[in-house]
């Protein structure tokens, strides 16, 4: 069983799209661990993109990710960092297919309503710099969460 964390992003929040990509989330019959509504400073913005500081969007991106509400999201399933990643389809809008989050809802690469983490690493730091941990159980009782 993996974890990872989904972020509708300030566009998403605003387009009114938290229902429909939740969802989808539960429809594939992932569960929910947490989630909360919240804005994002920039110190917290720059750690969940740091691998991207050299670049040159990096500005635009901490803007755009501290611009409004996000709708950050713990979820747990089979495979679920690789098969989230599929269901929110590529970055940028010529090739997320049709039937994907972003297929289906973005047309540009930087506005692309949702983040997934990408990897077992990066889906456990990110969890930790937006929840704390301790709020954060697995729905079975007999498998604890600070034994993975
Ligand atoms: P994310 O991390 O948000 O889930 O997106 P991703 O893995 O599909 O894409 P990644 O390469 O990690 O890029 C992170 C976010 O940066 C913005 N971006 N802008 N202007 C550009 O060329 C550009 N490239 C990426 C996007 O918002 C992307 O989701
Ligand atoms: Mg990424």
């Amino acid at each position: 069983m993996q974890r990872t964390f989904l972020m509708v992003k300030p566009d998403g929040v605003k387009r009114g799209l938290i229902g429909e990509i939740m969802k989808r989330f539960e429809q594939k019959g992932f569960t929910l661990l947490n989630a909360e509504l919240m804005t994002v400073d920039r110190a917290k913005a720059e750690n969940h993109y740091f691998e991207h500081q050299d670049k040159p969007f990096f500005g635009e991106l901490v803007n755009f990710i501290t611009s409004g509400p996000v709708f950050a999201m713990v979820w747990e399933g089979e495979n679920i960092i690789e098969v989230s990643r599929t269901m929110i389809g590529k970055t940028s809008p010529l090739e997320a297919l049709p039937g994907t989050i972003r297929g289906d809802f973005a047309c540009t690469k930087e506005e692309n309503v949702i983040h997934g983490s990408d990897s077992l690493l990066s889906a456990e730091r990110e969890i930790a710099n937006f929840f704390d941990l301790l709020s954060i159980r697995s729905r079975d009782e007999d498998y604890p969460y600070d034994e993975r």
